[in-house]
């Protein structure tokens, strides 16, 4: 069985139908109300035996402007289409609409077939195809070989097929390696058979008795049953036809746009960054969030077109574009796509997708514009590096797992990119994590700045915290990659780093002059208080100290022992500290009880004082209240 579809375009009523017929003995018009209007309105199929004993698929697609959202689902897979061209009536608008689709699709071969030529002259018909060959100019079709046939009397069709063997003897074969990937063209139910759906198998290879996923909306079926050509087999390869019977889905939840994938490979989305190219026949401009009719693989949305670098799109002009859809579909960087306008309903443009899953963009920004450039130059394949850079400045750091995620690249692709990155100082390792250098750099300099002018403003404080610096970077920064940021920032003798604090390499606190007095004299105040030390609030005002600089100067007085912390409101003189911890030593070396009064009476202070001491005292594991005395801690146990 030979992976290979063929399939039809043109005009309405120029006999591609009819030729399919002729060709392979299958009225492709299946429906009833095709058969009764005698026009193609559904996309039709049928195996095809060349000459050679190979089998293609064939896809019928309408020709009738009406139902070009059908031809188009039906032109996405396609490896050598025919334009068909009547003779008597020659190019007509739906051919050239066609003609549009299948080159914003990037179709690469082509066959012109002219019919119907029982019913012309001979110099009529080579007018026709001298007509033919003027409107192919600048087209994949530009060389294609043009043929005339007729499907009524069978001339030309021997020598149609012979062209058609030798034309696709050599085609690229698709990969069958890759995940799985089936836009479904067709879905219905059949009582007692459970819901079947039809499409040209893109990528990838599927198997019976496999879990598949649709997304949208993001289910999963087992495979039943698999046919190719109306005939059972175990697998199917990239490139045929085929039909799926998926056990366990309800009626109806299955539908043309969807995806059939491998589980898990594929997400949904409605937010996608593109480059549009508009005919240059399009009837009318595109102006920003223009509504447009939007056709991707056999998906049809509506599409809403943030312009991000023009103020609108006129005809034969191109943009970067970000899409808003109305619905979510699947797709992947490089995929073309068309769109069509609402009023009058034609074809107006198309391009390629750039980015399935970006962040919002704003309009008109240099950084957004120039990444998006950098894509459009190969979005498939050169484009790789750049694309994962982008991802990585989006994401502003990321390991390899998420970098393969995000990018849909795999692992090895990933680190081989990154390693070549690297070597080019475009990114860095830090941790376990890469970082756009950049990005790292603007993030060490905005750490060190903020350091520099924490000290500067604060020059007695022994650092900053960490969760405090970290609030200088954007919050996305993930806490894993900030330490590692500092740590490495350390390890680079730039910052010192003392359990929770943060300087700058080897900062030590060292008052000013004027500071110096100020320190000098709140420890005076507090060596004359004794034992019954004013507050902060009355000690800072004593000093002529400003209330904002509180934190800094207590901190370095405690950090060099002048003063200890009994509680937020009270300190005490170290030499006081002292003594009142001598007191309460020697009155447990010889009671076991300690009242409030008692050590009032002992230290000479006042009650105040004394019940501040004796809590801090518990706190700090010294002493245990037992209802209104206190004992020693270690005592606790017995
Ligand atoms: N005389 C003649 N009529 C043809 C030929 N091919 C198609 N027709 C007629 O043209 C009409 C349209 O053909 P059809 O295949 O349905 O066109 P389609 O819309 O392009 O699929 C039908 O009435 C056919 O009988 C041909 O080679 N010779
Ligand atoms: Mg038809």
């Amino acid at each position: 069985m030979e992976q290979l579809i063929i399939g039809t375009a043109g005009h309405v009523d120029h006999g591609k139908t009819v030729l399919i017929k002729a060709l392979t003995g299958v009225d492709t018009d299946r429906l009833q109300e095709e058969k009764e209007r005698g026009i193609s309105i559904d996309l039709g199929f049928a195996p095809f035996r060349l000459p050679s004993g190979r089998v293609a698929g064939v896809v019928d697609v309408p020709g009738h402007e009406r139902f070009i959202h059908n031809m188009l689902a039906g032109a996405a897979g396609m490896d050598l289409v025919m334009l068909v061209v009547d003779a008597s009536e020659g190019i007509m608008p739906q051919t050239r609409e066609h003609l549009d689709i299948l080159q914003l699709l990037g179709i690469r071969k082509g066959i012109v077939v002219i019919t119907k030529i029982d019913l012309v002259e001979e110099d009529w018909r080579e007018l026709v195809q001298e007509e033919i060959r003027e409107e192919l100019k600048e087209t994949f079709l530009e060389q294609a070989p043009i043929l005339a046939v007729s499907a009524i009397n069978g001339q030309g069709l021997e020598e149609l097929k012979k062209v058609i063997d030798e034309m696709t003897a050599v085609l690229e074969p698709r990969s069958s390696s890759g995940p799985l990937r089936l836009p479904v063209d067709r879905s219905f139910v059949i009582a007692g058979f459970g819901t079947v759906i039809t499409g040209t198998l893109i990528q990838g290879s599927v198997r019976v008795g496999e879990t598949v996923a649709i997304v949208p909306p993001g289910l999963e079926a087992r495979v039943r049953n698999i046919q190719i050509h109306d005939a059972d087999v175990k697998e199917a390869l990239a490139g045929s036809r085929v039909a799926l019977n998926l056990a366990g889905l309800e009626k109806d939840e299955v539908q043309r746009g969807s995806v059939i994938s491998s589980p898990g490979y594929y997400r949904q989305t409605a937010l996608i960054d593109v480059s549009v190219q508009m005919l240059a026949r399009a009837p009318r401009r595109v102006k920003n969030l223009d509504p447009v009719h939007f056709f991707l693989g056999t998906a049809r949305v509506v599409a809403k077109l943030l312009l991000l670098d023009c103020e609108e799109l006129r005809p034969g002009e191109s943009a970067l574009a970000q899409c808003r859809l109305d619905r979510p579909l699947v797709t992947e960087r490089g995929d073309p796509f068309v769109i069509r306008s609402y009023s009058p309903m034609t074809t107006i443009g198309g391009g390629k997708v750039l980015d399935p899953y970006p962040v919002r963009h704003r309009r008109f920004r240099t950084e957004v514009i120039e990444r998006l450039q950098e894509l459009k130059q190969d979005p498939k394949s050169g484009g790789d590096s750049a694309f994962l850079r982008r991802k990585l400045e989006e994401l502003l750091a990321a390991d390899v797992q998420r970098l393969a995620k995000e990018t849909r690249l795999d692992r090895i692709k990933v680190e081989s990119i990154l390693e070549e990155l690297a070597a080019q100082n475009i990114v860095r390792k830090l941790g376990k994590s890469y970082l756009v250098v950049r990005i790292l750099t603007e993030y060490e300099d905005k750490i060190l700045a903020e350091l520099q002018i924490y000290h500067k403003k604060y020059p007695l404080s022994p650092g900053i915290s960490r969760a405090q610096l970290k609030g200088f970077l954007p919050a996305a920064f993930s806490q894993k990659d900030y330490d590692a940021l500092l740590e490495n920032l350390q390890y680079k003798e730039l910052v010192t780093i003392k359990s929770d604090l943060v300087t700058i390499y080897g900062f030590k606190p060292e008052p000013v002059p004027g500071d110096i007095k100020l320190l000098n004299s709140l420890a005076e105040i507090y060596n004359v208080g004794n034992l019954q030390p004013p507050s902060v609030k009355e000690a800072m005002e004593k000093a002529g100290a400003a209330t904002a600089r509180k934190d800094e100067l207590y901190n370095y007085l405690q950090s060099t022992g002048v003063l200890v912390k009994v509680s937020e409101e009270l300190y005490f003189s170290k030499e006081s500290y002292e003594k009142a911890l001598s007191f309460l030593h020697r009155h447990f070396a010889k009671n076991e009880k300690l009242t409030l009064a008692q050590f009032r009476d002992i230290t000479g202070s006042s009650r105040k004082f004394v019940q501040a001491l004796l809590e801090h005292f518990d706190q700090v594991k010294l002493t245990r209240r037992v209802e209104d005395h206190r004992v020693p801690f270690k005592l606790q146990r017995n």
